[in-house]
């Protein structure tokens, strides 16, 4: 599988094995909206691309994306979203941005993928703006709904992901990831700000249990990543849950 490249979003179709034609069983599985959010360094990329592996690897196709970006017009935002020139312009317009970015990733990536039967895993989406510009950024709620209304509309996800782990760890993780690479403008605030985001997401997966779906992320990447194919089998597709892999695929 490619891996989530920085900058453009990876296209996985009918990937992972042999098969051109996706099985009876793949079929049924087809275009769910799946998201991944939670605070830094929680392992959303990591989660994001394993699923998108697994589901390649059974004959799904996939299309593995991220926000801020996956669109060559969003991902032009992001860059001026996370430099920080945006900052100064305050947090409503930052807001806009993060909501024109989205628009544009809707309406000529995820959608078109959507539609034509591909599992779409974001990295991102509508949550994080409800958490960062609003529950903790202070955007007014009804000025958030209605970018949502605009520019989600009924593309809601099907089911989300919530990664949830102490900032101080979450932190430290993506430091360590980091290297050298300067900290962007939502790394650079402090802990304090970093809790209150954790303490947002789990909010937002306690208040809507029917899309979202905490998860200990402190637990080893691979427990994650099999709690995470159950939930998917189980929400998504009950029919394929009692399966096997391999059943699954033939
Ligand atoms: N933002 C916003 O304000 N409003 C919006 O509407 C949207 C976004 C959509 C995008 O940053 C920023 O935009 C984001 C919010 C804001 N804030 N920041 N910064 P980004 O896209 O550059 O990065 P991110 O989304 O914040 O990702 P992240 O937090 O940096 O990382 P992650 O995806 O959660 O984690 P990871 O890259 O998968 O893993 C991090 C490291 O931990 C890595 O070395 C892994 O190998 C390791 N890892 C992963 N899982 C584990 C486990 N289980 N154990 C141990 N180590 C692990």
């Amino acid at each position: 599988m490619e891996a989530l490249e920085r900058g453009r979003p990876a296209r996985l179709v009918w990937g992972g094995r042999d098969a051109r034609v996706p099985s009876r069983k793949a079929k049924q599985m087809a275009g769910k909206f799946v998201t991944f959010e939670g605070g830094e360094g929680t392992g959303k990329s990591t989660q994001a691309a394993l699923l998108a592996n697994r589901l390649s690897g059974i004959g799904i196709g996939v299309l593995l994306t991220r926000e801020p970006g996956g669109s060559p017009g969003a991902e032009i935002i992001r860059h001026v979203l996370l430099s920080g020139a945006a900052k100064r312009l305050g947090p409503n317009a930052e807001a806009l941005l993060f909501a024109a970015a989205r628009a544009d990733h809707l309406e000529t990536v995820i959608n078109p993928a959507l539609r034509s039967e591909q599992w779409v895993i974001c990295d991102r989406f509508l949550d994080s703006t409800r958490v960062y510009q609003g529950i903790v950024g202070n955007v007014g709620l009804p000025f958030i709904r209605g970018l949502e209304k605009l520019t989600v509309g009924n593309s809601k996800p099907d089911l989300t992901f919530v990664l949830d782990l102490p900032a101080e760890i979450g932190l430290a993780r993506a430091r360590a990831r980091r290297g050298d690479e300067a900290a962007d403008r939502f790394e650079n605030e402090d802990l304090a700000y970093h809790q209150a985001l954790n303490a947002a997401f789990r909010a937002i997966a306690e208040e809507e249990k029917q899309r979202c779906m905490l998860i200990d992320a402190s637990q080893p990447q691979e427990h994650i990543a099999a709690e995470i194919w159950q939930a998917v089998c189980k929400r998504l597709n009950p029919e394929a849950a009692s399966l096997t892999l391999e059943e699954i695929a033939r």
